[in-house]
């Protein structure tokens, strides 16, 4: 696919982004609360699809799905000093019921776990019941004082996954670390979506941490999306909401845990990374259409051309391929533009010759390719098409991703990436946290921490740190963020 193609999509990313959320039948974002979304019938399927494989997930790998209630007590809020100091700017407080002032006012949940660990320390009790690994999809709220974009940062989190787990050691909250990577890997590989993994700077780890991993997307215009969180919290949390077990040897211990967390942006990650100027480009796999089929009769042929497009559908369905035929009495070509509008990933076009000749027209959606195939085969060409749509749409964003990393070794040359194509920046860093603020102040960009695990993080002999000229340990990446 040509440059302009993509024109839009790269050059007005913005207003490309926001246009596409209501065009496409994803979100009304008219609620007249702000950063509070509609879900829309399309984009909640596409969601539901994502959502689906997360389950999935979690049930291979022994988590178990819990629901907590969305209103957390004050007093259970406060019990950890880190946590409540990085969220209570963006706590949204239920003060009255009904008439009457609350004697213990609430909040609405912006994460769970002040309103899970005072449960957790009654259901915990011995080594038997570690790891205990539990998590949800629910709605969170946060008051977000950054720009609100729908999807990328709402202030009803609507589909907000938590998993929470608790260890006997900080050995195996490692070991759920490295099990989170993996899932999250094939939950990436699954939206055909490449990403990064970096380790966040002790000034930027989630509230309450012993440590922060983060996954990031690269966006059209250059800057990241964090689309995915994991947390050690080594035992934090667990000390101050009293989260014991029972040793083996009647000894008691507090447990270690870990987060995993993720939300929409997943779907927001989707839409941008892979769409085009004619909208979306769905990955096969949560396309809720996965093949459109469009009836192109001639005076005549209506029967003909109606009655094979339902058949070969019928013989698609049979097959477990998501298929529509669009019967709209309109235009071909005003059917075309919706569907590419709504990213159905393969179409079918049939017409009278079509129908004579055993055959089919099959065109792409990532690509625009049209060819032609054999009725006979027309599930093994689909299955086989639609495949081959998932690995472009990888791959193309593969070589994105890895065409917006450089590496520098000083500011200036920093600087340039960000003013000229933007993207991330690895440089040079020895790790003390003056230098990286420094360097996020000159650069007017975020450090997004050092590359994860850490075997790949180490700088390379003799590297200096920009900044103080002492030798560098590490690479930091930095990048304009959402
Ligand atoms: N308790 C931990 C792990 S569950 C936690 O809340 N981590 S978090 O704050 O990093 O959020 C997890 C993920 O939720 C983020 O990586 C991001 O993908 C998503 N997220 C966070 N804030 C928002 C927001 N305002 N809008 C949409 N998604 C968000
Ligand atoms: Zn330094």
């Amino acid at each position: 696919m040509g440059k302009a193609e993509r024109k839009r999509w790269s050059e007005d990313f913005s207003e490309w982004y926001n246009e596409l959320i209501e065009v496409a039948g994803i979100q009304d974002k008219r609620y007249p609360v702000k950063g509070m979304n509609i879900w829309l019938p399309y984009g909640l399927k596409i969601m539901r699809n994502i959502e689906k494989f997360i389950h999935a997930e979690m049930e291979r790998t022994g988590h178990e799905e819990v629901l907590f209630p969305a209103l957390i007590p004050e007093t259970e809020f406060q019990k950890e000093a880190e946590h409540i100091k990085g969220f209570e700017g963006e706590v949204y407080w239920i003060t009255h019921a009904g008439l009457d002032p609350l004697d213990v006012r609430l909040i609405l949940r912006p994460t769970s776990e002040t309103a899970m660990y005072s449960m957790f320390s009654l259901w915990i009790r011995s080594h038997a019941d570690l790891p205990f690994k539990v998590y949800q999809i629910v709605n969170v709220y946060r008051y977000e004082t950054k720009h609100t974009r729908p999807l990328i940062r709402v202030r009803e989190i609507s589909r907000f996954f938590e998993a929470h787990t608790a260890h006997d050691s900080y050995e195996d909250a490692e070991r759920q670390i490295k099990e989170d990577l993996e899932i999250f890997d094939r939950l990436a590989k699954f939206l055909a979506l490449p990403y990064i993994v970096s380790k966040r700077p002790e000034w930027d780890k989630f509230p309450g941490a012993y440590y922060s991993v983060g996954a990031e997307v690269m966006m059209p215009d250059g800057r990241t999306l964090q689309i995915g969180t994991m947390h050690n919290y080594r035992q934090n949390f667990a000390k101050a909401y009293n989260i014991q077990y029972e040793t083996e040897t009647g000894d008691h211990e507090y447990v270690h845990q870990t987060t995993f967390g993720m939300s929409e942006r997943l779907l927001a990650a989707v839409i941008a990374v892979h769409g085009d100027d004619r909208g979306m480009v769905l990955p096969p796999t949560i396309a809720p259409i996965q093949v459109v089929i469009v009836p192109i009769p001639k005076k005549d042929s209506e029967a003909d051309v109606f009655a094979y497009a339902r058949e070969l559908a019928e013989e698609l369905r049979t097959a477990g391929i998501r298929v529509h035929v669009d019967e709209r009495d309109i235009r071909p070509g005003r059917k075309y533009y919706d569907w590419e509008l709504k990213g159905v990933p393969l179409r079918i076009e049939v017409g009278p010759r079509d129908v004579e000749g055993k055959k089919a027209v099959l065109a792409r959606r990532d690509t625009l390719e049209k060819i032609t195939v054999e009725r006979d085969n027309i599930v093994g060409e689909v299955r086989k098409t639609l495949d081959a749509i998932h690995e472009n749409l990888y791959q193309r964003a593969k070589e994105f991703l890895e065409g917006h990393i450089k590496r520098v070794d000083t500011i200036e040359e920093a600087k340039a990436v960000f003013e000229d194509r933007r993207g991330i920046v690895e440089i040079p860093w020895c790790g003390e946290e003056e230098c990286g603020l420094k360097m996020e102040e000159e650069l007017d960009a975020k450090m997004l921490g050092i590359p994860y695990p850490e075997e790949d993080a180490k700088a390379p002999e003799g590297k200096k740190c920009p900044v103080c000229g002492r030798e560098a340990r590490f690479i930091a990446r930095f990048a304009r963020t959402y």
